[in-house]
């Protein structure tokens, strides 16, 4: 006697399948990636002596503004004589890049000189001479539409 038994296997058993591989959690641990950063900060918005012309011991006029992530120039308005200028942009952003140059055709006499690139932080200086009296509309060129622009008045 014998009985019959019918085994089946299973067709598909193939071997040791390891699904194991899922790994769980891809950073719901939120590091903001933002940076506590390094806390210089908070340029007070009314320091007296930006856009205050000075002369250098080489004759030639001094003067600083800055620009911060805003889009404005502090100041947007100062006042130079005629005579050589040395203008130095100072970023106070923290992210925006802005740039500085005088509006081209704008002005009474031409400026070449400009910052094509000022990056959040930087500082750049330029010089130039300016001999007649008059104004000169300047500009970040990527924020004009914003109102980043501003005028240096040259005076007698
Ligand atoms: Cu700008």
């Amino acid at each position: 006697m014998s009985g019959m038994w019918t085994r089946r296997l299973p067709a598909a058993v193939t071997g040791a399948v390891l699904a194991a591989g899922v790994l769980a959690g891809c950073g719901s641990d939120g590091g903001s990636g933002g940076g506590t950063g390094g806390g210089t900060a908070a340029p007070s918005s009314s320091d007296p002596s930006l856009g205050t012309v000075t002369v250098a011991e080489d004759g030639v006029q001094e003067v600083t503004i800055q620009t911060p992530d805003d889009y404005v120039f502090l100041p947007e308005t100062f006042t130079v004589a005629p005579g050589r200028v040395r203008l130095t942009v100072q970023s106070t952003a923290s992210q925006a890049t802005h740039n500085f140059r005088f509006t081209p055709g704008a002005g009474v006499e031409e400026i070449s000189e400009e910052i094509p690139l000022l990056a959040a932080g930087q500082t750049e200086t330029i010089e130039f001479e300016v001999t007649l009296p008059g104004e000169h509309p300047f500009e970040c060129s990527f924020h004009t539409q914003l109102g980043q622009v501003g005028v240096m008045t040259v005076r007698g």
